[in-house]
């Protein structure tokens, strides 16, 4: 078992919906499991400004797959929840980035693990600072990473309601 980090955004149609239909789809295999899930922000729009802002999340999950099987499940998910991938900074029903993959440094083609960008982004780290604040990070923590970046344009909404099957109620 393996513990990973995804990033969750979405900005068309019913953003929380497509949120919580992603989570429930990851933790419905029988090889992830859903470990924490950090509150919904909204965020204003990186790259393409002129788009809706998004509702992002932070998650975590030990999963048996491996880190490029793991992108797949997340592959799968988007395109089954109507991604369509026409514009690389374009809106989108759901968006799952893989962050974070135990102590995995990739970089390929098709994954780049830590996520080359995350450092650069309050929409990421300020959701991931929430449920792994003392996570490492290049020479930091994230919590000191999303403390450099500042919250502006990120705008905490409050917990999704998304409850793993047979948990407890909070
Ligand atoms: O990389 C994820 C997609 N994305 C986002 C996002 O999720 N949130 C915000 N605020 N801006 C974004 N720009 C892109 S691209």
């Amino acid at each position: 078992m393996n513990t990973a980090y995804l990033g969750l955004g979405s900005n068309l149609g019913d953003r929380r919906r497509h949120l919580t239909e992603a989570i429930r789809q990851l933790n419905a295999g029988p090889d992830t499991r859903v470990t924490a899930v950090s509150s919904v922000y909204e965020t204003a729009p990186v790259g393409v400004t002129a788009q809706p802002d998004f509702l992002n999340l932070a998650v975590r999950v030990d999963t048996r797959h491996p880190a490029r099987e793991l992108l797949d499940q997340c592959l799968h998910i988007e395109a089954g929840l109507g991604r369509v991938r026409s514009e690389r900074w374009g809106p989108r029903t759901i968006d799952i980035d893989l962050l974070l993959y135990a102590d995995a440094c990739i970089r390929d083609a098709r994954l780049q693990v830590p996520h080359p960008r995350m450092q650069e982004r309050s929409f990421v780290l300020i959701p991931l600072a929430e449920i792994a604040p003392e996570l490492r990070l290049a020479g930091g923590t994230v919590a000191e990473w999303a403390a450099r970046l500042g919250a502006a344009g990120v705008r905490r909404l409050g917990p999704l309601e998304w409850r793993a099957p047979g948990a407890p109620p909070p």
